[in-house]
């Protein structure tokens, strides 16, 4: 989803293009993979001894250039402000805006990529692509803004907010959260309708299972277990399983 351009080496190699020195540009790719993407820890081993970032491998690194050390595209954006930590009550959605967005090649892209509260990486040598994202539309005024609303999990969603020129350049992340407190989830009802004493109703409710076993399957894939009640009668009903 976002093509390998969340990652310590794009920004690591963005830097070495916009004229840093290895030690600068190793900092700010650091601080940019910082949450929520905590899950990448860069290293680097000046001194050739095997242990990462010790004090004397940074200080070797300082005023070491990659290439000729001069900016060979323009600077990337930047991001004033991001909208602040929000607390949200039984909703699922939430405005994320990013304001002050600048960059003197014009902005292709605003989007926030959104880390749920019970994010697992799959695994750490692939770039961090599985996340959920959204874009964030232009507002005037270099505002940036969407509602999300696929905060369906209570907890805390991490947030950092990119935004990218029209030449490629990725800014630094801005950070948020959104804690979800008792969120709305979606549900789905399936009804059929008939007597349990007709002698098609066997059918009935196998093709009302069948119905239930796909929604299982589509549903778990995003956190969302639907429910199963095999009768409803005038006097209430019967839960077989589910909830
Ligand atoms: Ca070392
Ligand atoms: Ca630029």
């Amino acid at each position: 989803m976002t093509q390998g351009s969340i990652s310590f080496s794009n920004y690591f190699w963005t830097h070495i293009f916009n004229g840093l020195d290895i030690r600068d540009a190793f900092d700010l790719s650091d601080r940019a993979m910082g949450s929520p993407t905590e899950f990448q820890h860069p290293l680097a081993d000046a001194n050739g001894n095997g242990v990462g970032n010790e004090p004397e491998d940074m200080s070797l690194c300082r005023n070491i250039y990659i290439g000729n050390g001069t900016v060979i595209q323009g600077n990337a954006p930047v991001i004033g402000s991001m909208s602040p930590d929000q607390l949200v009550s039984g909703t699922s959605s939430a405005l994320l805006h990013a304001s002050e967005v600048t960059d003197d090649d014009g902005i292709a892209r605003v989007w926030a990529v959104i880390r749920p509260p019970n994010y697992h990486q799959e695994s750490s040598d692939s770039p961090v692509q599985e996340l959920p994202q959204t874009d964030l539309m232009p507002a005037g005024g270099g505002r940036y803004e969407n509602t999300y609303d696929e905060f369906n999990t209570a907890g805390t969603y991490r947030i950092a907010v990119y935004a990218r020129d029209r030449i490629g350049n990725t800014s630094v992340p801005k950070l948020t959260t959104v804690s979800v407190d008792n969120p709305l989830r979606r549900r789905t009802v399936i009804v059929i309708g008939g007597s349990r004493s007709d002698p098609v109703w066997p059918a009935l409710e196998k093709n009302a299972k069948a119905a239930y076993n796909a929604l299982t399957f589509t549903h778990q894939a995003r956190n969302r277990p639907p429910i199963w009640m095999t009768t409803a009668t005038a006097s209430g009903m019967r839960s077989r399983t589910g909830k």
